[in-house]
């Protein structure tokens, strides 16, 4: 029986938990367009997994994942619909700070790499609606500029705030979480949180190949979550269009080195719907599970929720 590590990459509320609890939910239905079945839950954390595929049927919301302990081990025997092959299957549910972490810190625990060393195939997350996946502009960097004035002022209040903050923490013994109102002033104190998630992303893209030289390539399944509102705002785009235009440094990291990186891009809607929005939500709840995914691969829709895993495995 062939054993498959699927790693998934992903940053905080990026869509990770509600894909896994798409397709727990669907495969336990027998989705008739999943082309993956169930054929036993091998290890791992069945309770989590009805817990997070219990909320995806309600369309309620899931939840931050935030413990490892909260996750513990995915993994799942799964058989092939057309082949009857079964491939045991490790899918992780990381929490997205983890990945925060890694670049933060610039190190990874023993547990993480000795996982990474078995896994040849990831899903790397992306939100196309995340602030930090949005490129920012020397347009829309001189409009703030405009608005708050000029950039040394704003670096001269920026000091000032901080020593006075320091000041006045010292005197109460507080630790000072306010933040200022002028975005500019924040931004000259280096935050990691702040870093554009495509620089993370491909930093976290770089440790893996360079710590884990490998013979084969690794196959990668970018996936642009909330794929539902992106069809509705931007009906004709692909996903890797996406990619290109709100994450052009991951699109051309992934191209310079299409030699150790084999990947695809995929639109994924797990959840159907954005539960704040009440008018599509009333339609949604009319429908069956299996009809409320839709997936993009660039060329086809369809409703089978394992598509980049068939893609990865295949
Ligand atoms: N509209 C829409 N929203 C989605 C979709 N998938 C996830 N979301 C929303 O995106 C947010 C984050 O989703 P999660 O699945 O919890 O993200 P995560 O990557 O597991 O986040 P962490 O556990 O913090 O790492 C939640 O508010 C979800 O409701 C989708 O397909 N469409
Ligand atoms: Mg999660």
């Amino acid at each position: 029986m062939p054993g498959k590590n699927i790693s998934i990459i992903g940053l905080p509320a990026s869509g990770k938990t509600t894909y896994i609890a798409a397709l727990w939910a669907l495969m336990l239905n027998n989705s008739p367009h999943c082309s993956l079945r169930l054929h036993s839950l091998k290890s791992g954390n069945q309770q989590y997994l009805n817990k997070i595929s219990e909320a995806w049927l309600s369309f309620s919301e899931i939840g931050r994942t935030f413990l490892a302990k909260d996750v513990g081990e995915v993994v799942m025997n799964l058989q092939f619909k057309d082949s009857q092959e079964v491939a045991v299957l490790n899918i992780p549910d990381f929490f997205g700070e983890l990945f925060d972490a890694h670049f933060k810190d610039r190190e990874w625990t023993e547990d993480y790499f000795d996982l990474m060393k078995t896994s040849h195939q990831l899903i790397l997350f992306v939100d196309p609606y995340h602030e930090n996946n949005i490129a920012r502009t020397i347009m829309d960097e001189r409009q703030i500029l405009e608005q708050y004035g000029d950039l040394e002022d704003v670096m001269e209040e920026s000091a000032e705030q901080k020593q006075r903050g320091k000041e006045e923490n010292k005197e109460s013994g507080k630790v000072d979480t306010k933040e200022s109102k002028s975005p500019l002033a924040n931004a000259k104190i280096y935050q990691h949180i702040n870093s554009s998630n495509q620089v993370k992303l491909v930093e976290i893209l770089q440790y893996l190949l360079f710590s884990l030289s490998r013979a084969e390539p690794f196959k990668v399944a970018i996936v642009v979550s909330k794929w539902d509102k992106v069809m509705e705002n931007f009906p004709n785009k692909r996903p890797d269009e996406v990619v290109k235009s709100n994450l052009p440094l991951l699109y051309q990291f992934l191209n310079c080195n299409a030699s150790d990186l084999i990947f695809k891009f995929f639109g994924v809607s797990a959840q159907g719907v954005d539960y704040d929005n009440s008018d599509g939500l009333d339609e949604f709840v009319k429908m069956l599970p299996e009809d409320r995914v839709n997936i993009f691969d660039g060329a086809n829709y369809s409703k089978n929720i394992a598509t980049p895993i068939t893609w990865l495995i295949e």
